[in-house]
């Protein structure tokens, strides 16, 4: 045996830490150390305990829940996971009931697209991958509470989805309360005519289907028809991007119709003052909540209304910008719009700009030959177009604020269905108006002062109002509040707040999803499934495909796949009036549907009486006023996941919850009090001469240069993926250095919500340091406990607990990597200075310190030292005060009022000695003029000398 076999021996190699991992996985699942207990229920416990000293008695922890793709994970997915792991061991560690844990958003498009190729079920594809993730996450070590797993394809969870939708889909939004309120009490008050419908009907007069279809146009979840592309030969609505700009398919180039289609609705737009304003109250990036505001995009602008010249019409606008209104020097009505025939003049005026008039003999065939022409253009191309154009209708129309006459155009850049489809132009101001407006030799008056002037561009910035009487002088925002006023006290329009956000398309036609609570009756009416028949059940299909028609039939209308299971579809329920024959609604939810309520699962997984105990829901999510302030809004403690979901999801969950809560089934106000957004890791990807990606994995570094199977090829940098072929599998990281090490280098890569280059070259760092970590405690070569029992120096005991509160710190604050630099340090400080055995009363706090980080080594080591008790429940170590107060201070001291020196005395230091070590200090000497005049010293702090 060579001397390198024996150091080997026990050494923390890759294989020694494989197998140490393994072990501690196993120990912590058998002793359930990582289970956290409920109030009540399935899963209730002990609570008693927790907290305490400063402490919170419970966090709830989540990350942004994974799709399990058939790719697996790659080193970028678990940054997050990782993060969220060390702060939930942390505070589980310090006494703390910590819920964390992680499921599955296992509903989507990859899982069924699969199964159209290979006829494999999206069940079993799903349940494939979600076991290869549960491989992965386990073998990382995360400290998960593996009873609150769940996925959203799981019977027993969707069936509470369907539940919520069932929820929502029987409640209204009062504008009055400002809250939804449950349907019934809407027809209590149709009933008695405390309420009249809003469209005017007279409720008593209704027959049954009237009065469904007055209180449809009330439900937070609606049916309405909108516009789709529909390809009957696909059998399947298309994205627009997935129509090319000749109106066929991309995939199978069949032809493509713009149809009208009953689609199922959310109301999400009865939430959009909510959702704004409550924005505040979120302990959020700036970054997203400025995300969330600008596509709920409130503004206020107004509705003004322009006098044709010469008749009665009038021509009502839209405008966001009414501060601009003495800046409009034109108008524009779509080309569709009703008035333009009725406002459109006999002839051209003598001396009419030739640009204005496309070459027409009247105004009536000029506006004829124009829309004639853009018919087959799609809105998108309307808007995107930069060349303006258009025709003059012969017609003026009178600016209300000073009665000046101003020409009324139709031109394609205004759309039909936005705002009014007519608009005031103001060139100066609005891009679109400028080029129009430049194109056709119309007037532009500036309006809004700025230094650029508006000759050659519009100025869309802020800036004092000019050029406009009384509205001179004012900022933007005052402007358009004065001159609504004026609007208003003058009858020629009105403030309107208008929102960006649209309602939200709640039906796919697909397979792999939550089949709706609906059916209907033969006469059409939709009821919902009774809650004692739920859930439904995804039907078995033979093919996972949507039903097809002829490409050229465009009356058909689309089928999808669960339409194929008749014995499914067609159904004898009683729905409380006796058996009867229905239909099932064949569409199933978006994608997005359960990861809008997943975390109030995790609360509650095996609940089967309710979506989730109300004891519970408070106990994890409830408002803490004395410890988040007055205006706490209750959810989860922390949220980590990728800015990617600033919008959609996170406004999805928001609102799902606000319904909730509005109807008296949660208590919080809100799904997520805090979030945190990771980073991306990111990495090098390299392509060949053609730009395609090759593996990164399989380019090899020569001569300066980096070369796939020996062709040169070009090497960027970016997000890790599968498109870019540079990804990296974790799995491969734990096999050749383990899974702490892994979770060590992720954590000191840098601050956790900036973005990190990956290099698997760089890992060996991490490894080196837990090596320290381990020889620390054993000898390589015997296999020996080399700590001592020897008291540490005073100086290592300060440097102990000046690193415990550091790392406390830096740990509450996600500062991971700080935590982790003061960690080496100190085991540097160990190394160095006691190179026959560190002290056990230092080593041990240290071994606590390192657990959340790198919690296999940690255990083995803890138990290598004589522990029998895990230390998944800490007690992580406290910080003595008295040990934190430096030995020495450092006082600055002025002549004069200026610093001109600092001296080190003892931190105890009485006036006395202060002075005469200033008074003796290099750079004072030479200030001073024999006996100062007057010595000023405030203790601990500065003193200041009068020469
Ligand atoms: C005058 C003005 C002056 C405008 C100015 C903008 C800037 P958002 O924010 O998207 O709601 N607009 C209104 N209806 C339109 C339609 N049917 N087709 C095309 N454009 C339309 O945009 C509202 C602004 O878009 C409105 O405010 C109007 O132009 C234009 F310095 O009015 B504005």
């Amino acid at each position: 045996m060579t001397t390198n076999d024996i150091a080997a021996a026990h050494r923390y190699t890759a294989e020694l830490a494989g197998e140490i991992e393994a072990r501690w996985q196993q120990a912590w699942t058998e002793r359930g150390s990582f289970q956290a207990p409920n109030p009540v229920g399935p899963l209730a416990g002990d609570l008693s305990g927790f907290g305490g000293h400063g402490r919170p008695a419970k966090l709830f922890i989540q990350d942004m829940f994974p799709y399990p793709s058939g790719a697996g994970l790659h080193v970028g997915h678990p940054l997050g996971f990782i993060a969220s792991d060390v702060y939930a061991r942390f505070h589980r560690m310090d006494g703390v009931n910590v819920l964390h844990t992680m499921g599955f958003d296992a509903f989507g498009l990859p899982a069924e697209q699969y199964a159209v190729q290979t006829g494999t079920h999206p069940r079993t594809t799903t349940e494939a991958n979600v076991e290869r993730y549960l491989g992965q996450i386990r073998r990382l070590g995360l400290a998960h509470d593996e009873r609150r797993r769940v996925s959203t394809t799981d019977v027993e969870f969707y069936r509470w989805t369907q539940w919520i939708f069932l929820q929502i889909y029987g409640a209204w939004y009062d504008e009055e309360a400002g809250k939804a309120r449950p349907i019934g009490d809407l027809i209590a008050e149709f009933d008695s005519g405390t309420r009249t419908p809003a469209d005017g009907s007279v409720w008593a007069d209704l027959d049954a289907a009237s009065r469904t279809a007055v209180l449809d146009t009330y439900r937070l979840v609606y049916q309405s028809d909108s516009m789709v592309n529909w390809c009957p030969g696909l059998g399947t609505v298309l994205a627009n991007e997935e129509v090319t700009a000749d109106g066929r398919s991309d995939r199978g180039n069949f032809p493509v119709f713009r149809k009208r289609l009953r689609q199922w609705m959310m109301r999400i737009t009865a939430y959009a003052d909510r959702l704004v304003d409550d924005l505040e109250l979120l302990d959020w990036p700036d970054k997203v909540k400025a995300m969330q505001e600008n596509w709920i995009g409130r503004s206020r602008g107004a509705r003004v209304s322009f006098a044709v010249a010469g008749g009665d019409a009038a021509v009502e606008v839209f405008t966001t910008r009414p501060d601009t209104l003495f800046g409009a020097t034109y108008m524009v009505l779509a080309p569709e719009h009703t008035l333009v025939d009725e406002i459109v003049a006999h002839e051209w005026a003598s001396g009419v700009d030739a640009r204005w008039t496309g070459g027409a003999a009247t105004p009536a065939a000029a506006v004829a030959a124009y829309r004639a022409g853009i018919a087959a253009k799609s809105d998108l191309e309307r808007q995107e177009n930069k060349d303006k154009t258009g025709v003059f209708t012969g017609a003026y129309a009178v600016n209300p604020v000073n009665g000046r006459q101003i020409p009324v155009f139709i031109a394609d850049y205004v759309l039909l269905g936005y705002g009014t489809g007519a608009i005031m132009a103001v060139p100066a101001h609005d891009v679109r108006d400028h080029e129009f407006a430049t194109a056709f030799g119309l007037p532009i008056v500036e309006v809004i002062g700025s230094e650029q002037g508006v000759a050659d561009a519009a100025f869309t910035g802020d800036g004092p109002v000019v050029n406009s009487d009384f509205l001179d002088g004012k900022p933007v925002d005052e402007a358009k509040t004065a001159i609504i006023e004026w609007l208003e006290a003058h009858d020629a329009g009105t403030g309107v707040v208008q929102y960006k956000l649209r309602d939200w398309l709640f039906a796919r036609q697909r397979y792999w999803g939550e089949p709706f609570p609906i059916v209907y009756d033969e006469a059409g009416q939709a009821h919902p499934i009774p809650e004692a028949l739920l859930p439904v059940e995804l039907p078995e299909v033979a093919d996972f495909a949507p039903v097809s028609f002829d490409p050229d039939d465009a009356d058909s209308v689309p089928s999808p796949p669960l339409a194929k299971a008749s014995d499914w579809v067609h159904v004898e329920l009683d729905l409380g009036d006796g058996l009867k024959s229905y239909t099932r609604d064949t569409n199933v939810m978006p994608q997005w549907a359960g990861s809008c309520w997943y975390q109030l699962r995790y609360i509650d997984p095996t609940n089967d009486e309710t979506f989730c105990a109300p004891e519970n829901e408070q106990y994890w999510m409830g408002r803490v006023p004395q410890v988040h302030g007055d205006n706490d809004p209750g959810g989860l403690d922390l949220y980590v996941g990728g800015v990617e979901h600033a919008v959609l999801h996170l406004l999805y969950s928001r609102f799902w919850h606000k319904v909730l809560y509005d109807l008296g089934h949660v208590s919080s106000v809100e799904p997520y009090r805090k979030l945190f957004n990771q980073g991306m890791i990111q990495a090098y990807a390299f392509t060949d001469a053609r730009g395609v990606y090759v593996p990164a994995e399989e380019v090899v570094e020569r001569e300066g240069g980096h070369f796939y199977q020996d062709q040169p090829v070009t090497r960027e940098y970016g997000k890790m993926g599968k498109s870019l072929k540079n990804s990296v599998a974790p799995d491969d990281i734990c096999r050749d250095y383990g899974a702490d090490t892994l979770r060590v280098y992720e954590m000191s890569m840098g601050p956790l919500d900036q973005s990190r280059p990956w290099a698997t070259k760089d890992v060996v760092g991490a490894q080196r340091f837990l090596q320290r970590v381990w020889r620390l405690v054993v000898d390589e070569e015997t296999g020996t406990v080399r700590v001592t029992d020897d008291e540490p120096t005073e100086a290592t005991r300060k440097a102990l607990h000046r690193t415990i509160a550091g790392v406390r710190e830096d740990y509450v604050a996600l500062r991971d990597n700080t935590a982790v630099a003061k960690l080496i340090e100190l085991t540097n400080h160990l190394t160095k200075g006691y190179p026959d055995g560190a002290p056990r009363a230092v080593v041990e706090p240290l071994l606590l310190m390192l657990a959340p980080v790198a919690p296999h080594i940690a255990e083995e080591l803890w138990s290598v030292l004589g522990h029998s008790d895990t230390l998944a429940r800490g007690p992580f170590p406290v910080a003595d005060e008295s040990l934190l107060v430096e030995d020495s201070v450092e006082i600055p001291i002025q002549v004069k009022g200026k610093v001109r020196s600092r001296v080190t005395v003892p931190a105890d230091a009485d006036e006395a000695t202060v002075t005469a070590a200033a008074l003796a200090d290099d750079k004072i000497v030479p200030l001073l003029d024999g006996e100062p005049r007057k010595i000023i010293y405030v203790p601990g702090k500065m003193l200041n000398i009068v020469p």
